[in-house]
């Protein structure tokens, strides 16, 4: 079993990299499993990655490196003895530094059945400059703890942008390998090479050489100073969460579904602008009806909701996850702000939350 991180702040398209990469894998005949680590009380992408036909196992509340740091290892020896798997792909939070969940890897007692395989770090082109500007020495720490950039959304730049955060990327880490793709979009030939070189790492390891610069530099804190050291990647990036899960009683069609998803995710969007008016970050909903599932999601304060179908439903039929997890806003004030959404727009629907 290879295992592969796949880090990067909040919405860059860590999740849509694992399906997509994941798909690609076992198309080809691997199997392929996916621990995932959402930032909040109760996980999101676990259910969309299920949707896509992956194997999928969520991770508690907390941070993989420390809080988490047994139950990752438990986690990832029940999926060796559960699936078996070729391929691990692990999606830490958010605002984790890959590099020190790899080392905690290396720590734990696995033998040569569980090899490492390299981190990648998606980079969000489309908010670079507003993330560099925000907290850009932990962004420029997830660059330089990765093996492989993806510099993601590559679909909402112009080819001067492009070039100028490719040079600050390759500036930055210029022993990455980097792709600037558009995950979201069709295949294309960044996309076809990033998959040939993971494949080519299998059973080699292409990189599980630790850069003697990064670990020499001091900047990483393991072990001991763990507990602080995730505070502390929370405070880099400033950011504070909150997610519930509902149970929605009434029959739900189609389109009372899409009202609902929408409603609901315009509702915390505006009061979220009210407090910080150039948010960063990731407000996610995911619902299922008795027939399809749909997320929608809002990466920054530019973003305009949309709706996306994610497979058919049922088995979750009136399942409702609604997440945020935002720079510069109180995790009180969230908390107030998508309780209050959830009970009133779903009220004027008449729909029974
Ligand atoms: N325009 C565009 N949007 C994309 C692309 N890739 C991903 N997205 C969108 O970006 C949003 C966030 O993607 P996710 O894959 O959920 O991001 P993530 O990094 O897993 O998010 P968290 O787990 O919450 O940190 C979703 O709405 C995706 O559809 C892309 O290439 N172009
Ligand atoms: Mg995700």
């Amino acid at each position: 079993m290879q295992i592969i991180i796949v880090s990067g702040f909040l919405g860059s398209g860590k999740t849509t990299s694992v399906i997509r990469m994941g798909k690609n894998f076992k198309s080809k005949g691997y199997s392929v499993a996916v621990l995932v680590n959402d930032i909040g009380d109760v996980g999101v992408d676990g259910q969309i990655i299920n949707k896509n036909g992956l194997e999928s196992k969520e991770m508690p509340r907390g941070c993989i490196c420390c809080t988490l740091k047994y139950a990752l290892e438990a986690n990832i020896s029940l999926v060796q003895a559960q699936y078996d798997p070729d391929i691990l792909f692990i999606e830490p939070t958010g605002v984790a530094f890959p590099l020190r969940i790899k080392e905690q890897i290396k720590k734990m007692d696995f033998g040569h059945e569980i090899s490492m395989g390299p981190i990648i770090t998606l980079i969000d082109g489309s908010r670079f400059g507003e993330l560099m500007e925000h907290s850009g020495d932990a962004i420029i720490r997830q660059i330089q703890n990765a093996d492989i950039v993806l510099l993601n959304k590559k679909d909402l730049l112009d080819r001067e942008q492009l070039a100028g955060i490719k040079a600050t990327i390759e500036d930055l880490n210029p022993d990455a390998q980097l792709y600037a793709l558009s995950l979201k979009g069709e295949e294309d030939g960044a996309f076809t090479s990033l998959m040939d070189v993971l494949e080519s790492s299998f059973g080699s390891g292409i990189s599980v050489t630790d850069s003697p610069g990064l670990l020499g530099s001091g900047t990483i804190a393991v072990s001991a100073e763990c507990t602080t050291a995730c505070e502390d990647d929370f405070n880099h990036f400033n950011v504070s969460s909150y997610a519930d899960s509902y149970e929605v009683k009434s029959f739900l069609g189609r389109e009372a579904a899409m009202s609902l998803i929408l409603d609901v995710m315009q509702s915390i969007r505006e009061n979220i602008l009210d407090l910080n008016p150039r948010f960063l970050g990731h407000l996610k909903m995911f619902l299922h009806t008795g027939t399809v599932a749909m997320r929608v999601s809002v990466t920054s304060y530019r973003d305009i909701p949309e709706l996306e179908f994610v497979g058919s439903g049922t088995d979750d039929a009136g399942k409702f996850t609604v997440f945020a997890a935002v720079t510069d806003v109180a995790r009180d004030s969230l908390a107030d702000i998508i309780e209050e959404a959830v009970l009133s727009r779903s009220g004027q629907l008449g729909i029974n939350v």
